[in-house]
């Protein structure tokens, strides 16, 4: 029987998130819920001691041990932290807004990867830029066109693309950002969901410095741990970036907790000590499982075979994603629509899903088995 749901309005896919924050079947956002590993559990037990040891010794000393652990453990030894271009903000969404303001300061569009998670565009047009969509295929496929690089200040990508997974090669990178050198176009990444993809692993600094153009990459420590929030966003430039990102970083705050530089520092050394590799065939058992609980239900598909991101999207076929999202929701079951996602053309999403995988079995398999009968229930529909 159906409870009678007050009216959902959700602007955003961050609304839509939070109307799952309370319910035990919540696999709508892409934060890490799943339990602490036993390492993990152990650096949590050693907080008070860290918090001693962040009064005693210079912040600028944890700062930059936090960002070699963190920056080492993904591979990107080429980081320049060491050279004064990585700052440290409370979250990847803040060093994105820094971007953002920087930008508007010397051009007025950018161009930005579609589909990826609607905050992005949202906080790049929220300064007041004009976005101009790069298809994920032109973009992981070919060069793009000399006109849109002559319109922008800046092509902004998402790798691992979220929520596809797709991750750009060092070709593919290489010679983006050789185009941008040549158009004197600021290359941006956004590659918070690194962690789980050793494809994306690759010493993406060594490549930027390399082509000589002008680069910003955000950084995230957010999607990895399940440290309840607790997260470090790195914002890292080239020397020749030439916008005004530290002035605007200082504008908005001093320094980040070196409380939470010392857990990122010790997640990190866990990290390159097997804990990434843990979290790899974690994340693949959690893929396994929702995929194998859901075998066998007529007109559904995993879209993106090889992703290896902490998140999976489902296509419902011939239903409508929002038909599915209320009637699991009427069972407390929260997943993510992806009209959003698709920030230029909505409609591209709207017969999909987004699961997050970073959660305990027990409540994947819990929320694989309630969307299993709700999509056995859901008719076609035709727009
Ligand atoms: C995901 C939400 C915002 C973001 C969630 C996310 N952050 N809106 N500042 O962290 O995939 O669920 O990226």
């Amino acid at each position: 029987m159906n409870r009678i749901q007050p009216t959902v309005s959700a602007e955003n896919l961050t609304q839509f998130e939070t109307l799952a924050l309370d319910s035990s079947m919540n696999l709508a956002d892409g934060h890490a819920r799943q339990q602490l590993t036993s390492a993990q559990s152990k650096i949590v037990a050693e907080l008070p001691d860290m918090w001693a040891e962040a009064i005693m010794r210079p912040v600028s000393e944890i700062e930059q041990e936090a960002a070699e652990s963190f920056f080492g453990m993904l591979g990107q030894h080429s980081h320049p932290f060491a050279a004064g271009r990585t700052l440290s903000c409370y979250s990847s969404s803040l060093a994105m807004e820094i971007l953002a303001r920087s930008l508007v300061t010397t051009s007025d569009a950018i161009a930005l990867l579609h589909p990826t998670f609607d905050n992005i565009p949202d906080i790049l047009a929220g300064v007041g830029l004009k976005l101009i969509p790069v298809e994920e295929e032109q973009a992981h496929d070919d060069d793009l066109p000399a006109e849109l690089l002559e319109q922008v200040g800046c092509v902004f990508i998402t790798t691992p693309n979220n929520p596809t997974g797709r991750v750009m090669t060092e070709a593919r990178l290489r010679r983006l950002a050789e185009q941008c050198a040549e158009y004197n176009v600021v290359l941006a990444l956004d590659t918070s969901f690194r962690g789980f993809d050793t494809a994306a692993q690759f010493d993406h600094y060594a490549v930027l410095e390399a082509s000589g153009c002008r680069w910003v990459v955000i950084e995230d420590t957010g999607k990895l741990w399940p440290t309840l929030e607790l997260k470090i966003g790195w914002l890292a430039r080239s020397a020749n970036v030439d916008l005004p990102i530290e002035k605007i970083h200082s504008d908005i705050l001093l320094g980040t907790s070196p409380l939470i530089l010392l857990m990122v520092k010790r997640f990190s050394d866990d990290g390159a000590d097997g804990g990434l590799a843990e979290l790899h065939r974690t994340i693949a058992e959690h893929r396994a499982l929702v995929r194998a609980e859901l075998a066998g239900v007529p007109d559904i598909s995993f879209v993106d075979e090889q992703a290896r991101v902490s998140v999976e999207r489902l296509h419902v076929g011939s239903r409508m994603g929002m038909d599915v999202w209320s009637a699991v929701r009427s069972q407390n079951l929260y997943v993510l629509p992806c009209q959003k996602f698709h920030w230029a053309r909505p409609n591209e999403g709207e017969r999909m899903l987004r699961l997050a995988l970073s959660r305990n079995p027990s409540t994947l398999l819990a929320g694989a088995e309630v969307l299993r009968s709700a999509l056995l229930d859901t008719p076609e529909r035709h727009r």
